[in-house]
């Protein structure tokens, strides 16, 4: 165990019994919902934590999320830090001072208990859900584009004096949470690990990654930028499971939730958790969904969350603090931010195939369609990542795909 971390006997974790009593002896919670008529679930289907819904007999709502002193994927044999939910809060805050229309409304945090408070989305459902069933929700690309942007401009220093920056760099260290990622997404799925697991019929795939001298030394490169570039407050873990979702006459909308894993990191980053996502996402259509509008709408996302960030930092970019930062400056940090995209995109793409903590896209597919997609994620990365300074920036991402499409379907 490590020095910041707590063990389960030393707080008391909330169970759908308790919650009520608990949301009656804090004021703030208790002025939100009636506590006497609470309804309470607990719908934890994250790797980490406990999360409970709750909605009072005039329909108003509250959920509170726990942070178990371990990881609930894995059990109390791996502990981490329920000091993660002040993270989470750091970001919350942040992200409802900047794109309060992105993110639950946040009503707290017991730094005791680990919990914290923010609003129900009735109504709402995880991203990853409905991208599994063939959902298309217009709109909720470019929103994920826009909330990158604004959070990375409004922390980096492009709005903050050099001080500040240096301050909130310090004050967001999460490093047992970034360890997390640094493991499980830049080393463990190309070596030997317990933590791993992929059917046999991949272990070609997984064998020609592991012994391709290229591919490794750019994911060295990718992760010692994750470990040392502190551009921004990024999400850190900006999965489409960490997206609710709605549609509202054919337009969808969008929250981002879980940022536990922020910290100041590389813009990029945030991108590419979404495109390497919509790569996962991708493969399912492919073999479920080839032809259907669905499959256009998914292939397009990549390059939706893409512009709208690109918009949103142009649209920003008069206001920046320091002048030493030019319009130049501007055109190639942008291409630098989206080369770190296609690369980190691969490599959380790969991770989600071969190593711990799997993504339903993939997981709950029939075998051959099971292997037929996940070759498809596990080439398509590939090419990203040792390509990604020559692709020409993200709209070249669904390009490489349709090659690695076309080849694999013609080995069937
Ligand atoms: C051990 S935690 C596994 C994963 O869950 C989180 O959602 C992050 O993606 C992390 O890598
Ligand atoms: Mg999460």
């Amino acid at each position: 165990m490590t020095a910041m971390s707590t063990m389960a006997s030393e707080y008391e974790l909330l169970t759908p019994e308790t919650v009520a009593s608990y949301i009656a002896t804090n004021p703030t919670l208790a002025e939100l919902v009636d506590a006497s008529t609470l309804e309470v679930a607990e719908v934890g289907d994250g790797n980490l934590n406990l999360v409970f819904l709750c909605q009072d007999a005039d329909g108003r709502g509250i959920c509170l999320k726990q942070a178990l002193p371990y990881v609930r994927l894995v059990g109390e044999s791996w502990p981490l830090t329920p000091q993660r939910v002040l993270a989470e809060s750091r970001s919350l805050s942040v992200a409802a001072a900047v794109v309060p229309h992105l993110v639950p409304a946040y009503y707290g945090t017991d730094e005791d208990r680990y919990v914290l408070a923010m609003e129900n989305l009735f109504g709402w459902e995880i991203w990853r859900s409905k991208l599994n069933r063939g959902e298309i929700h217009r709109g909720v690309g470019a929103l994920l584009g826009e909330y990158v942007a604004n959070l990375a401009f409004s922390t980096s220093l492009f709005a903050l004096d050099q001080m500040e920056v240096k301050q909130q760099t310090a004050q967001a260290i999460n490093p047992e949470l970034c360890r997390i990622t640094e493991e499980l997404v830049f080393t463990e799925p190309y070596i030997e690990h317990d933590n791993n697991s992929f059917v046999d019929e991949l272990a070609p795939e997984v064998a020609a990654l592991r012994s391709d001298a290229c591919l490794r030394s750019e994911v060295g490169l990718l992760k010692h930028r994750f470990m040392t570039a502190a551009e921004a407050l990024i999400h850190g873990d900006l999965h489409t499971g960490s997206v609710m979702v709605r549609s509202t006459d054919g337009r969808g909308d969008a929250r981002v939730i879980d940022p536990e894993f922020c910290y100041y990191g590389p813009v990029g980053f945030d991108l590419g958790a979404l495109i390497g996502n919509y790569l996962l996402a991708r493969g399912r259509a492919a073999v479920l969904y080839r032809g259907a509008e669905y499959c256009e709408w998914v292939a397009g996302l990549a390059e939706e969350t893409w512009n709208a960030f690109e918009a949103n930092m142009r649209r920003l970019w008069p206001t920046r603090v320091d002048q030493t930062w030019t319009d130049g400056f501007l055109d190639a940090w942008l291409q630098q931010v989206a080369r770190d995209a296609l690369g980190f995109g691969g490599c959380k793409a790969i991770r989600r195939i071969i190593g711990l903590a799997k993504v339903s896209d993939i997981e709950t597919l029939p075998p051959d369609e099971h292997l037929r997609a996940a070759t498809m994620v596990l080439r398509t990365a590939n090419t990203w990542i040792k390509e990604r300074q020559q692709l020409g920036g993200v709209s070249a991402a669904n390009e490489v795909f349709l090659e690695v499409e076309a080849a694999v379907m013609q080995n069937d």
